[in-house]
């Protein structure tokens, strides 16, 4: 654990709400631990550490301090007997608030082609960027203006597959938890009747409808230049060509799912644009059925930005027939995502962007009032889905940090992982109308703002200790000191597939396999989709 100043008692570094359940990390077998006041530096409340456990992840002991029983509201922080203090904390009824607005605004920040002004984005604005058309590649001189969209991630990229996993999870977090999307960001479109989730989801769609092939209905796989631009470079400064590679099944089967979801939601506001996004799907569809076999995407000789390859499709198509179903109530629809489901070639829980399974899942189990459904089939969904939220619990129970991931899970991007499974725990529990997974989610959170074995807050601005050095090429090369705030890191990566993290991190255990440094894109950079399902965990703790 680190050993900086602080000592090695990891804690939420945000806090906890009174009521919740309170644990302290602290390296090494402890005993007495005590609560202090931070302000008065009076103990107000002391105990002694559960079982100390031999953590596989992490590589350490842990001794967990459950100070749950105090709920007074205050700021605090833990000390334990040989004089080692955690962070402060506060214990208070809304803690998460500032957290989730920032999660969801950081997309206006991801943004491409228009400009960041001041008025919204502060000091981290910038101008336009991206904004020619883009040379459809083996078919130039022929071009799509495809401008718009929010980047990937550190790089400027844009991918369909991981936009639409992105723009569906702050769709379903919406659709479950609309009253936590009630303050205004704000955003230059904010109106006061469309939600920002919404308006800014819209960005990000409207970009998505422009990546559909106008003759075929297919979606073209991604949009960037051939190479990543310098570390330092701002998006208006990359002027380099655009390209659009070809079609490929997994971004149309997400482009058909995330379409269908977005006709469904935008439907009683603007129909216009809902039935556009709901035209857009059913081609879409047209396409994965003329194409039943197609060979998945692979990054044509030059280009040598994200390749997001996926042999795959048959979760796609999965999670595309499920929201078409729930949208139009087609028995078409209903027919193929049977057909699908029956097969079993993937993994029907999983929320990552090669597999989407568990989008057609839940999909599926949520329209179970509006639409006729296959009683056995969902009732085997259910079970599935309330076997693994079990899964992750029992995992969880066992882990140093209470959390559910094994080991050989902490790869890159494990805080995706980390989310996601929060992300399934709450809808498994709301499926079943049950909270029993809620503070097992809830943990998840605190691993993320700081209850880990490296002590930080994986999120940037959040957190007396949060990344100060994404890879994140606006952060680098904005000459603003802090870094854009409200994203979230990749996290530790045992793969280490970056030189900084072959040189720095070779020794350290799974968990540990962190550096937050700009050249470790490896286990630092962020990406929409790692803060789209910390949207959604987070709305539920708002
Ligand atoms: O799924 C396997 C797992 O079965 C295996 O046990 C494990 C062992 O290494 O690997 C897992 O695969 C990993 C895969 O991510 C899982 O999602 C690969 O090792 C790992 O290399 C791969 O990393 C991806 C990375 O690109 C490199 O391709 C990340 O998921 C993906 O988020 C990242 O995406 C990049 C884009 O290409 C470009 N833009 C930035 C973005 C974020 O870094
Ligand atoms: O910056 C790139 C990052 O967005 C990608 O996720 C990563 C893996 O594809 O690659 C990064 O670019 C690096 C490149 O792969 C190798 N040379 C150094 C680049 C980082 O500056
Ligand atoms: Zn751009």
């Amino acid at each position: 654990m680190n050993t900086k100043q602080q000592g090695g008692i990891a804690v939420n570094q945000l806090g906890y709400r009174s009521r919740d359940a309170k644990m302290a990390m602290i390296a090494g077998e402890v005993g007495r631990f005590r609560l202090v006041n931070h302000v008065s530096g009076e103990t107000v409340w002391s105990g002694d550490t559960l079982p100390a456990v031999a953590d596989a992840a992490s590589g350490i002991t842990v001794s967990r301090g459950d100070f749950s029983a105090w709920e007074r509201p205050g700021t605090y922080r833990i000390e334990t007997e040989d004089g080692q203090s955690s962070y402060p904390f506060v214990i208070s009824e809304a803690v998460y608030e500032e957290a989730h607005q920032a999660l969801l605004k950081a997309f206006y920040y991801f943004r491409c082609g228009m400009e960041l002004e001041e008025k919204y984005a502060g000091p981290w604005k910038h101008a336009a960027c991206h904004l020619t058309p883009a040379l459809v590649y083996g078919e130039e001189p022929r071009t799509v203006d495809a401008w718009g969209g929010w980047h990937d991630a550190g790089d400027y990229g844009k991918y369909v597959a991981p936009g639409a996993k992105a723009a569906a999870d702050l769709l379903l977090a919406y659709e479950c938890y609309p009253q936590a999307f009630q303050r205004a960001l704000p955003l230059p479109e904010s109106d006061g009747v469309l939600l920002d989730v919404l308006h800014e989801c819209r960005y990000e769609l409207e970009w998505l409808l422009r990546m559909q092939d106008g003759g075929s209905g297919g979606a073209f796989h991604k949009l960037t230049t051939l190479q990543f631009p310098g570390p330092d470079v701002m998006p208006e400064e990359d002027t380099a060509a655009l390209y659009i590679t070809p079609i490929s099944a997994t971004a149309t089967g997400c482009f058909a799912g995330v379409m269908a979801m977005a006709a469904r939601v935008y439907a009683p506001y603007d129909a216009a644009f809902a039935a556009s996004c709901l035209r857009a799907a059913e081609r879409a569809w047209a396409w994965l059925e003329r194409h039943p076999e197609y060979p998945g995407f692979r990054n044509p000789p030059e280009i040598v930005t994200g390749e997001y390859g996926d042999e795959q499709d048959q979760d796609e198509r999965y999670w595309a027939a499920a929201e078409l179903y729930r949208t139009t109530g087609d028995a078409r629809y209903h027919e193929a995502f049977r057909e699908l489901a029956g097969q079993g070639a993937f993994d029907q829980y999983e929320l990552g962007w090669a597999d989407m399974g568990g989008y057609g899942t839940i999909s599926y189990l949520m329209s179970g009032k509006e639409r006729e459904q296959d009683a056995e089939l969902a009732a085997r969904l259910l079970a599935g889905l309330q076997q693994r939220a079990a899964e992750l619990a029992t995992v969880s129970s066992q882990d140093g940090f209470g959390i559910s991931l094994k080991p050989e899970q902490y790869i890159w991007g494990s805080n995706m992982l980390v989310m996601n499974h929060a992300m399934l725990l709450l809808i498994a529990g709301r499926l079943s109308g049950s909270t029993t997974y809620e503070r097992c989610a809830l943990e998840h959170v605190h691993y993320l703002f700081g209850a880990n074995v490296v002590g930080m807050s994986f999120v940037t601005g959040f957190g007396s200790r949060p990344i100060l050095h994404p890879h994140h090429r606006p952060s680098e090369g904005d000459g603003v000191e802090a870094p854009v705030p409200g994203l979230v890191s990749g996290g530790p990566n045992y793969g280490k597939q970056d030189d900084y993290a072959r040189e720095h991190l070779a020794d350290k255990a799974p968990a540990a396999s962190f550096a937050d440094v700009m050249e470790s894109y490896a286990t630092n950079e962020v990406t929409i989709y790692w803060n789209s399902p910390a949207v959604f965990v987070l709305s539920h703790f708002v």
